[in-house]
C-alpha cells in the first residue's frame, strides 16, 4: 500500500504555506533575520506542537510565521514545500497564503506574493510541479481589513486564482465576509472557505449560500445535516479533508473514527490533504497512508481520492487531462 500511495499521482488542494514551515528552516530563517524564537531545539518544538483545539494551534502558527521577513524567506519556504510535493508525486498543488499575517507586521503584500510566486514558477520548470494560489482572508479580523487585502491584491491579480477564509472559525461565521466575497468574485477570484471544521453545519450553509463557495475546506460537520449533504452533492462540491489535521486539533478523537469513509459512501466528493504539514505530523502521503490503515481503505478508494484531487482542482478542463 505504501508504494501504491507513493506512486499515485496526486494533487493537494488544502495547504497553508505558512503551515509547511518546518522547524529546521524556521531556525535557519530566524537566525539570518536576527529574530528570537522561543525554542532552543527540535524537542522543544515538538513539545509545543501539542494542541487542544484550533485556537491553540493558531497562536503557535502565527508566531512561527512571524519570522518570515524578506522575499527570499517566502521563496525558500515555498520552494521547500514544492520539493516535498515532487518527492511525493504531488503533481499539482493549490497553495493558500495568509497575506494579513504578514502585512499586519509591516511586510508588504508584494514581498509575500513575489517570493511565493517565484518559487512556484521555478518549481514548474525544475520539479514539474504545477501550482496556483489561494489568497485567504483571516476571519478573526474585520471585513474591512479583508477589503484592504483585496485592494492590495489587485496589482497581482494575474498570480492569484482563488480567495479563501481561514483562522478562528467559531464566532466568525461566513456571513461576516459576505460583501468582500461578492467583491472578490467580481474581480475574478474563485471563492472557497474553511467551514465546518470546528463550526457547525450552519456555517457550511452560510459559506455556500452567502459566499457562493465552489469547494469546502474541511466540511466535517456537514455530516450533522442530511439536507446539507444532499445540497453539497447536488452542487457537485468537493470537501478538502485533512485527516492528520483533524486528529492534531481534536476535531476527530482517533483516525479510526474519522468520517472520511462515511463521506465517500454518502456520495460526497472527498480529497485528502495535509493542511499544515509541519505542525500536524505528516505530509500528503502520510495522510493517505495513515487514513488508509485506520479505515481499511482499498486501492480503489485511494485511486478515487487521488482522482478527485485533480477533478476538483481549479485547473482548466484541458489541463486536467494531463494528470488524470
Ligand atoms: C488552519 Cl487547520 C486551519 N484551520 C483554520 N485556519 C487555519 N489556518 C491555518 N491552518
Ligand atoms: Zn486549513
Amino acid at each position: 500500500m505504501k508504494t501504491f500511495i507513493e506512486n499515485l499521482p496526486k494533487a493537494e488542494l488544502h495547504l497553508h504555506i505558512e503551515g509547511s514551515f518546518e522547524p529546521a528552516l524556521m531556525f535557519e530563517i530566524a537566525k539570518r533575520n536576527n529574530i528570537k524564537i522561543p525554542y532552543n531545539s527540535v524537542e522543544e518544538i515538538e513539545e509545543a506542537y501539542k494542541f487542544d483545539c484550533l485556537q491553540d494551534f493558531l497562536d503557535i502558527y502565527y508566531q512561527g510565521a512571524g519570522v518570515l521577513t524578506t522575499e527570499q524567506d517566502f521563496y525558500d519556504l515555498t520552494y521547500s514545500y514544492l520539493q516535498k510535493c515532487a518527492n511525493q508525486n504531488v503533481r499539482h498543488t493549490e497553495i493558500m497564503f495568509d497575506p494579513q499575517t504578514h502585512t499586519e507586521r509591516g511586510i508588504s503584500f508584494e514581498t509575500v506574493i513575489n517570493g511565493i510566486s517565484k518559487a512556484c514558477d521555478d518549481a514548474k520548470e525544475k520539479l514539474n510541479v504545477t501550482s496556483l494560489l489561494i489568497m485567504s482572508y483571516l476571519r478573526h479580523l474585520s471585513e474591512e481589513e479583508a477589503f484592504k487585502t483585496l485592494e492590495q491584491s489587485l496589482p497581482f491579480k494575474h498570480k492569484i486564482t482563488a480567495v479563501g477564509l481561514d483562522s478562528s472559525e467559531k464566532g466568525n461565521p461566513p456571513s461576516k465576509f459576505k460583501n468582500v466575497y461578492k467583491a472578490s468574485i467580481k474581480e475574478g477570484y474563485i471563492p472557497v472557505a474553511h467551514a465546518g471544521e470546528e463550526g457547525s453545519a450552519d456555517y457550511v450553509w452560510e459559506a455556500i449560500d452567502l459566499l457562493g463557495i465552489k469547494r469546502i475546506d474541511h466540511g466535517n460537520n456537514s455530516l450533522q445535516d442530511d439536507k446539507l449533504i444532499a445540497e453539497i452533492i447536488k452542487r457537485d462540491m468537493a470537501l478538502t479533508v485533512c485527516p492528520l489535521s483533524n486528529t492534531a486539533l481534536q476535531v476527530v478523537d482517533d483516525l479510526k473514527n474519522h468520517p472520511l469513509k462515511k463521506m465517500i459512501d454518502l456520495g460526497l466528493k472527498v480529497t485528502i490533504n495535509s493542511d499544515d504539514p509541519a505542525y500536524f505530523g505528516g505530509q500528503v502521503n502520510k495522510n493517505y497512508s495513515d487514513i488508509q490503515k485506520a479505515l481499511n481503505l482499498t486501492k480503489k478508494d485511494l485511486y478515487l481520492l487521488a482522482k478527485n484531487s485533480f477533478q476538483y482542482s481549479f485547473l482548466d478542463e484541458n489541463s486536467k487531462k494531463n494528470y488524470i
